[in-house]
């Protein structure tokens, strides 16, 4: 045990009428939640970067944690990555993520970084040979060093852009040596903060460009994970071209991607973006490309991404409806993108979080489940449809009638539609029924 954890047993389920704050009350990873595990439903991973590399800082403070291993040498490196797998351990998440700067000194060159990757990755390897915690996904930070402030695939520079698809390529490669299961793309810096001194139109073939060489690569190394872009509409840029589920969708298609390519939806983002998360995850379950999630929330009046642990079950459950009622997970998982408020300093502070956030995941699942198994929620969605199941209606959606024989069909038939509930408040009692 590190001295950092000292003292903290790993996570036990003493369901909810336990008064130990160090256990679950809810998350039961054995527990068969519609003929599944629930560990193999949540697929709960946590963020290395929030976890273990965030300093504490905020627009107008800097570092206020101080963390043993808060260094730039491999040494630090390495008494990190013992921490980090000391609390996988802790708290028995089947998963974790990792962007290259999170888990290696920056090097002096493009090659001491590769070099630095390579090395801590090997140390990651050697430890996953006794941690039952495996790899959801890995990714390239291409957004705080200074090199990709103007974007790293849509960089007016070339050798931005080179850099960038080289780093790429040393993170699918670690992901892939590491078994992992999804490898991402979130794209903070692929945006504009002007307009002005910006060829959006250029920008676009350039993004597209480098999703094709990935897609590419992970065929040619034979990677079996899934490709997942991550929306958000805007910071750190002020506008981001992979604003929602909608907009990476449409370009997706545009580039003949879709197949190829899913997101990672992170609650946080759809808030920003003016949606919910449940729109967010429905939309993306309708489009096919519903790969994985970050569960972390945000503040609904501060305005930006405040990455917190989720603790919203209502909202949660919703959520987990969506996902449940589009079958579930397949590569995916639930990554807790969440940091810590910078006020809470302590080891307990950071266990506590993911073992709040657990728990409230869990609750969610359950109430999900229910109100899917139930029924009553989709019988009164499709009832409000079954008017389309008639013949005649079934020949109009597939395109049987144009404009003049509808119209001639409406003055035969004397249609005259009557307006009917939408049921709103009796639905959202429903769903309240199963909390
Ligand atoms: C930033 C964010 C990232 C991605 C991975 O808002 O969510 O942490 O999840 O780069
Ligand atoms: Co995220």
């Amino acid at each position: 045990m590190t001295e950092f954890f000292k003292g903290i047993q790993k996570i036990a389920f003493e369901g909810t009428e336990t008064e130990n704050e160090f256990a679950f009350r809810h998350y039961s990873a054995d527990e068969m939640v519609m003929g599944k595990r629930m560990e193999d439903h949540l697929r709960f991973a946590v963020a290395y970067w929030h976890s273990f590399a965030w300093p504490g800082g905020d627009p107008f403070g800097g570092q206020t944690f101080q963390r043993p291993w808060f260094g730039d040498t491999m040494d630090h490196a390495r008494m990190k990555a013992d921490a980090a797998f000391e609390m996988f351990d802790i708290l028995g998440v089947p998963f974790f993520c990792f962007h290259d700067a999170d888990v290696r000194p920056e090097g002096a060159d493009f090659a001491e970084s590769a070099r630095n990757l390579e090395e801590i990755t090997d140390y990651f390897a050697a430890k996953m040979e006794t941690s039952k915690t495996r790899l959801l996904w890995g990714t390239a930070n291409l957004f705080t060093h200074r090199r990709f402030m103007a974007g790293a695939a849509t960089n007016p520079d070339p050798d931005v852009f080179a850099w960038s698809a080289a780093t790429i390529k040393l993170c699918m490669d670690a992901t892939h040596k590491l078994g992992g299961q999804n490898y991402v793309l979130w794209g903070g810096r692929e945006g504009y903060q002007t307009l002005l001194n910006t060829d959006l139109g250029r920008e676009a073939e350039q993004a597209a460009r480098m999703l094709h060489l990935v897609v590419d690569y992970k065929h040619k190394i034979g990677f079996e994970g899934t490709i997942l872009v991550e929306p958000k509409p805007q910071e750190p840029s002020k506008h981001q071209y992979d604003y929602d589920v909608a907009t990476v969708y449409g370009f997706l298609k545009r580039f003949g991607l879709e197949d190829e390519v899913k997101v990672n939806i992170e609650q946080g983002h759809a808030i920003l973006a003016g949606h919910s998360f449940e729109h967010e995850l429905a939309l993306a379950a309708s489009l096919g490309i519903l790969g994985s999630i970050d569960i972390n929330r945000n503040d609904y009046q501060s305005g930006w991404d405040t990455d917190q642990f989720p603790n919203n079950v209502p909202e949660l459950m919703l959520a987990f409806y969506e996902i449940l009622k589009a079958g579930g997970f397949s590569t995916g998982g639930t990554n807790f993108d969440a940091k810590l408020r910078r006020q809470s300093l302590d080891p307990e502070d950071l266990i506590l979080a993911h073992v709040g956030g657990m728990d409230a995941c869990a609750r969610a699942l359950k109430a999900a489940a229910a109100m899917l198994k139930d029924g009553k929620l989709e019988r009164l969605r499709a009832e409000r449809y079954a008017g389309w199941r008639g013949n005649r209606a079934q020949e109009m959606l597939a395109g049987r009638y144009g404009l003049e024989e509808i119209e001639t069909h409406v003055r035969e038939a004397a249609i005259n539609p009557e307006p009917v509930s939408g049921r709103q408040e009796r639905l959202e009692n429903l769903v309240n029924s199963y909390l």
